[in-house]
């Protein structure tokens, strides 16, 4: 079956990155329609060798569509409404809908059941979240999870365009000998890293930091794990990185760990230190797969590991989850009756 797909915030990174992910998996598309703010609206987009002019989304864009990509931003609090009424199936990017019972919050990985029950709105997760959940379901069915003890080291590019506009300009500013005051980070990211991501929340987390608690516990429903988070941005363009200690129920050695998590899905296992591999960065951006190295016990716990985990944000941590949540709805066929 060939499906409509409407895309909301087709110009911004996510949106072109839906765009790319949709063409390269050969999703079932009858009818494309791009949308965006009217600052962006008129703008040419190539998909499939043909030209679409983006749209200025209004509550009439989502007539006759079965899915609604939202690239994420405050758009889906605004036309989420209008596109369920429409009987078109929204899967959203924002934090808008994520934590709301009614909503779920899916990782294909690890609850791809859960988009069965919805009631018009899908969310995706954080993109932090979501790299750290692949990594965690594996060793959760194998052992149970009692806690973990994550810290990220997030790319520039979670914070959008200018985030990467503003290390490229400030590292060559500096390196000329030039001043450049931060705009988009708190301070300057040029050889610098910055341990706030989003604002100050409850007992002095961030927000980055309780969505990495709160979206785990739900996607894993499990509100029993223990989760403490510290969010990094660091001068990197692209992918997350993220050091995770867990504690399991039951022993695992590394080696086990290592086997398990070699055989799951959306999971490549980079570890040979003999050799130096381990992911990084660098090569895992473009990617799909959520990459885990650095895989060792943990000897001051009894059921203890660590692991190094690294996923392009913009694929896995977005754009690419959001695809497949799409796939799931032709899967299991729960698409709405459009009006
Ligand atoms: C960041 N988690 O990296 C955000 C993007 N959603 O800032």
């Amino acid at each position: 079956r060939k499906v409509n797909v409407v895309i909301v915030g087709a110009t911004g990174a996510v949106g072109q990155e839906l765009l790319n992910i949709l063409d390269e998996r050969n999703f079932p598309i009858n009818e494309l329609k791009l949308c965006a703010t009217s600052r962006s609206a008129g703008t040419n987009i190539q998909f499939q060798g043909r030209n679409y002019i983006v749209e200025e989304t209004t509550k009439d864009s989502f007539k006759g569509m079965d899915i609604a990509l939202f690239a994420g931003g405050k758009a889906s609090l605004e036309f989420a409404q209008a596109a369920v009424e429409s009987g078109c199936v929204v899967i959203d990017n924002s934090s808008n809908y994520r934590m709301d019972p009614a909503v779920p919050l899916v990782v294909p990985e690890v609850n791809p059941e859960d988009v069965k029950w919805h009631k018009g709105i899908i969310a995706n997760p954080n993109c932090s979240t979501i790299i750290m959940v692949v990594a965690l379901k594996p060793i959760y069915d194998a052992a149970g999870i009692k806690r973990v003890v994550v810290s990220t080291y997030q790319a520039v590019s979670g914070a959008g365009k200018e985030g990467i506009e503003e290390l490229t300009a400030q590292v060559k500013a500096i390196l000329d000998g030039q001043e450049y005051p931060p705009n988009k980070f708190a301070h300057q990211i040029a050889f610098n890293l910055i341990p706030h991501i989003d604002v100050f929340q409850e007992m002095d987390y961030t927000k980055e930091e309780w969505k990495m608690v709160k979206e785990t516990q739900k996607i894993m429903h499990d509100e029993q794990i223990k989760i403490t988070a510290t969010t990094v941005r660091v001068p990197v363009y692209r992918s997350h990185s993220e050091s995770i200690n867990i504690e399991t129920e039951r022993k695992l050695t590394s080696d086990e760990a290592k086997a398990i998590l070699a055989k799951a899905p959306g999971i490549i296992v980079q570890d040979d230190v003999a050799n130096k591999v381990y992911p990084m960065p660098l090569f895992t951006s473009g990617k799909d797969e959520v990459f885990v190295g650095r895989i060792r016990e943990d000897n001051t716990v009894d059921n203890g590991l660590n692991l190094w985990v690294v996923g392009d944000q913009i694929r896995k941590g977005a754009a690419t989850n959001t695809v497949q949540i799409a796939e799931l709805l032709l899967k299991y066929d729960c698409l709405m009756e459009k009006k």
